[in-house]
């Protein structure tokens, strides 16, 4: 799968439960100004600190909406620590600035992993959401997103966008290898998805049957993507931590942000990698992603569920993507965070 293909790929899925937020300034304002209140300092202060022990289990993994998310399957992971919420810009910042990292969304394509792209799609860039005013159908994406050369973690709608002011928001335009990068940095990893969806469940051994929109998770009330009511308290993206906690005190588990994991991205649970999934150079390679985002709506891509899955392409970031990290370590002594 090209570039353009995958983008159009997110597009559908990924993207389709995306980064309305970016555009929506006005509607998130508003929002933001009647919810602020709500959400705890999760600024670079803080960074890491606060992380949750999620305890060991044997659960159902999957669920049945659509097809990537079976066969339902039983699992059984290890107890390690989550961070409590998403990775915000603060944190991600004070990882760039001692690090100087440079990430994937601010480096030239590699013409030689994609010889399909021309033109804007060659320059550093990444795919940002615009919620448009009318729509021909649901399935051109390019409707409502856009690959936008300039736009980076820095700058996710695009050169004239801005992160300041927005410190405590996830940070989103992250690829993979970023998320990685920052994970190492800090001693940790990314979660598998089995890791991740068993800590989205937060101990229900029937949360995975839950196929209602969730009512305390940033997603999108209304009609996808011209009418976004903002019922929940953003139209957008919100702050880290703003909606209550599940009962492992994780936030923002379910939307706000898809949330990037260490599993490579297969069509089924249990399938076996072929060459389709695991071609040379990475040309294609897609990580497994989770938790939908506040793009996700009743009528397009209902993947506000802790067994819903999508596939991400390693190297293309997007507006509505972010990550947070886990560690392997004993729940007390030496090593515990
Ligand atoms: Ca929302
Ligand atoms: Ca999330």
């Amino acid at each position: 799968m090209n570039r353009s293909a995958t983008l159009a790929a997110l597009t559908i899925g990924v993207v389709a439960c995306a980064a309305a937020a970016w555009l929506n300034r006005s509607g998130e304002t508003a929002a933001l100004a009647a919810s602020s209140s709500r959400c705890p300092d999760v600024t670079a202060s803080r960074s890491h600190r606060d992380m949750v022990w999620i305890p060991a289990g044997t659960y159902l993994q999957g669920d049945t909406v659509y097809p990537e998310e079976g066969p339902v399957r039983k699992v059984r992971v290890g107890g390690f620590w989550m961070d409590r919420h998403e990775v915000t810009n603060a944190e991600f910042a004070v990882f760039v600035k001692a690090t100087r990292y440079v990430t994937t969304a601010e480096r030239p394509i590699d013409r030689v992993v994609h010889p399909e792209l021309s033109g804007d799609m060659l320059k550093p860039g990444a795919a940002v959401f615009f919620p448009p005013k009318e729509i021909r159908g649901m399935e051109d994406i390019s409707q409502w997103w856009r690959y936008v050369p300039g736009a980076n973690w820095r700058r996710p709608a695009g050169p004239q966008s801005t992160i300041v002011g927005r410190e405590n928001y996830p940070v989103v335009e992250v690829s993979e290898a970023d998320a990685l990068a920052y994970a190492r940095w800090k001693g940790r990893e990314l979660p598998s998805e089995a890791e991740w969806e068993w800590a989205a469940r937060g101990g229900n051994p029937n949360a995975g049957m839950d196929h209602d929109q969730p009512k305390n998770a940033n997603t999108w009330q209304g009609i996808f993507p011209v009418l976004n009511s903002g019922a929940d308290g953003f139209s957008g993206l919100a702050p880290a931590g703003c909606y209550r906690a599940n009962a492992y005190g994780l936030y923002d588990m379910i939307g706000n942000v898809w949330e990037l994991t260490s599993d490579v991205f297969l069509p089924h649970h249990g399938d076996e990698p072929g060459p389709d999934q695991m071609p040379m150079l990475g040309q294609g390679k897609r990580y497994v992603i989770k938790g939908g985002s506040f793009l996700c709506a009743q009528n397009y891509c209902m993947r506000y569920r802790s067994g819903s899955r999508e596939g991400q392409e390693a190297d293309l970031a997007a507006s509505h993507l972010g990550f947070r990290t886990i560690l392997h370590a004993p729940r007390t002594g030496p090593g515990a965070p």
